[in-house]
Order: C-alpha cells, then sequence, then structure tokens
C-alpha cells in the first residue's frame, strides 16, 4: 500500500520506487493497483471512490539504488470531482533546489505503519488516515544526521534526531504538504528511510521543486 496527492483534476502524484518493475522484460500490471480518493478510514471503500490508472509515468531516471528521482505521475481512468473532502494540492511555487527551506515544519499524511514493522512484526497497518509533523532538515556533505542522501538538489529529509515522529513502511509516495500564503502545496514525496523513527535517521522525501518541468510536461488538461 502506498499513498499520493491528487495535483490536477485527473492526476496523482507519488514516488516511482513502488511501481518500478526492476525487470524490464516484467513490467508492473497496473490495471492490478486500485486507488481511493477521498477516504480516511479504509472501512469506508466503496464503488464511487475507486480509481483505476489509465496511463503511468515513471521517471526515465529513477534510480532503484539511490532513489534519486521517485516520482511517477498517474492519469486516472476519469476526473475527480473536487468537494469539502477532496481537494488538490498546488505544486511548490519555487522551482529551487533550496524549497522547501530548512525548519520549515511540513504535514505529512499518510496510510503507513505507527510502529516501525521490523522491530514489532504484529504492526498492524491504521484504518483512519494519519499525520504528523516534521520539520525540514540541513544536509551537511549529502548526510542529515547519519542518514545519507545521494541528491541534496533533488531529496531532502525531514524529521527528528531523537526519532520524535518519521513516516514508515506504506507511506511511500505520500505528501509532505506546506500551508502557506492560504494554499496547501506539495512540497515532498515520501521516499525511503533505514526503519522509522530511529535516533539519527530521518525520513528521506523527493524535492517536488525540482520537478515542475517533469510534472507540466506531461499533463494534459
Ligand atoms: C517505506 O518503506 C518507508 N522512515 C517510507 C518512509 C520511511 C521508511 C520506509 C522513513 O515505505
Amino acid at each position: 500500500m502506498c499513498g499520493g496527492a491528487l495535483i490536477a483534476p485527473e492526476y496523482i502524484i507519488t514516488a516511482a520506487h513502488w511501481l518500478n518493475s526492476n525487470d524490464e522484460n516484467d513490467p508492473i500490471d497496473i490495471s492490478t493497483i486500485e486507488i481511493r480518493i477521498g477516504i480516511t478510514n479504509l472501512n469506508d471503500v466503496t464503488h464511487e471512490n475507486l480509481y483505476s490508472i489509465r496511463k503511468l509515468s515513471l521517471h526515465h531516471d529513477f534510480n532503484p539504488n539511490t532513489f534519486k528521482n521517485d516520482i511517477a505521475l498517474i492519469r486516472l481512468d476519469r476526473t475527480v470531482i473536487q468537494s469539502n473532502t477532496i481537494q488538490m494540492l498546488c505544486l511548490p511555487r519555487f522551482t529551487s533546489y533550496v524549497y522547501p527551506s530548512v525548519n520549515t515544519t511540513l504535514i505529512a499524511i499518510g496510510w503507513g505503519h505507527t510502529i516501525d514493522p521490523l522491530i514489532n512484526p504484529n504492526s498492524l497497518l491504521p484504518t483512519h488516515l494519519q499525520q504528523t509533523l516534521l520539520p525540514v532538515l540541513p544536509i551537511f556533505n549529502n548526510l542529515c544526521f547519519e542518514q545519507e542522501i545521494d541528491s541534496p538538489d533533488q531529496q531532502f529529509c525531514a524529521g527528528y534526531a531523537n526519532g520524535l515522529s518519521d513516516t514508515c513502511q506504506a507511506d511511500s509516495g505520500s505528501p509532505l504538504m506546506l500551508f502557506t500564503e492560504q494554499h496547501w502545496e506539495l512540497v515532498g514525496i515520501v521516499s525511503y528511510g533505514i526503519g522509522c523513527a530511529q535516533i539519527n535517521l530521518p525520513g528521506v522525501y523527493t524535492r517536488v521543486s525540482a520537478y515542475l518541468d517533469w510534472i507540466n510536461d506531461r499533463i494534459r488538461y
């Protein structure tokens, strides 16, 4: 299970890694993927909130070793009608490798584990959509504390040195959001990490501001 964010009436942004087959002779079957839009409780699944993939665009330079370019665009089978419970996220205002700024607090949401499943193998996935606050961390010499990142211009870290909170398995693809100037922006995409909420090992996120051209070139209105 993974997350994503609606950025246009027919398009979802998510991570590439969970949709990427490492065997080019055996690509993933997109018809097997179910997309749910507009629910915060997994017991509320209906025909109406079920969508499927019309077209999948994985970033052509996604690197399965470093997770560089961990971004994908999904075109849905039909237009999503916006409502009180379904709204789009805006793309970042800036095309910049220093956006979001260090120390900005972002909101992460997702359906991933609330306890690291490697530490507690009985950890269940939550039934309700979860949220947490994660500050953007500084990067020195490709490190966020002890978490290495390959490409600081395209990736950033968010979280806490003491492991106060984090994203976790099954949060992949979910948005890190910033509320600014009366709108919500999609500034990060959950990409990877070593475990969850471990000391000095914050999560790593795709820096959406580095992909505005890539995204805009692929959306048809
Ligand atoms: C995952 O496997 C995953 N702690 C996502 C985020 C993090 C770790 C793992 C960050 O989807």
